[in-house]
């Protein structure tokens, strides 16, 4: 397909894990995402320390943003995601908000508003969560949020709840 025929949107996924080495299921995920057709990686934000937000008794989260350009349609990039999610041994347990080896949440895609019972988006909380803003402004400081306002202006309004940017 030439340039023309392509209809590349520029979307922003955030990821989790306090399981098995974060960080480097982090990492793993990064390389995994960057290789799923019809996905180019173009920003990877640092890694982030950040305390649980919900039950408190699980590990601390190692969080990151990453921006790609894609041309696949909004659900597809979503189980593109699951999949990765399940390839790193994530298991889905009854107890919600409970720990995991990775999470993969689709925060932005576009500039589009998007309510299914499978994908919201932007990601609900995406303004309330420290460990989503502040990964995303670094990479996107200019960032409008569809239907929530500025990143710099949402930043302002969210304390930075104990996170720590690692490197
Ligand atoms: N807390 C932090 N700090 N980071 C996360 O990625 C994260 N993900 C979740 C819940 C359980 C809500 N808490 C989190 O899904």
């Amino acid at each position: 397909m030439n340039d023309s025929e392509t209809n590349l949107v520029t979307a922003y996924i955030g990821l989790g894990s306090n399981l098995a080495n974060p960080s480097e299921q982090i990492k793993t995920a990064r390389t995994a995402i960057a290789q799923l057709a019809g996905v180019q990686e173009l920003v990877f934000s640092s890694l982030y320390h950040s305390p649980p937000m919900g039950p408190q008794d699980q590990p601390d989260y190692v969080n990151a943003v990453m921006c790609v350009a894609t041309d696949l349609p909004p659900m597809d990039l979503l189980r593109g995601l699951q999949r990765i999610e399940n390839d790193q041994g994530r298991v889905r347990k009854d107890q919600r908000w409970g720990a995991r080896t990775l999470d993969l949440d689709v925060l932005i895609y576009g500039d589009q508003i998007i309510d299914l019972p499978d994908l919201i988006v932007p990601h609900t909380g995406l303004a309330e969560r420290a460990f989503v803003l502040y990964p995303l402004h670094e990479i996107a400081p200019q960032l409008l949020v569809p239907g929530k306002g500025r990143i710099a202006d949402l930043l302002v309004k969210c304390p930075m709840n104990g996170l720590k940017r690692l490197d």
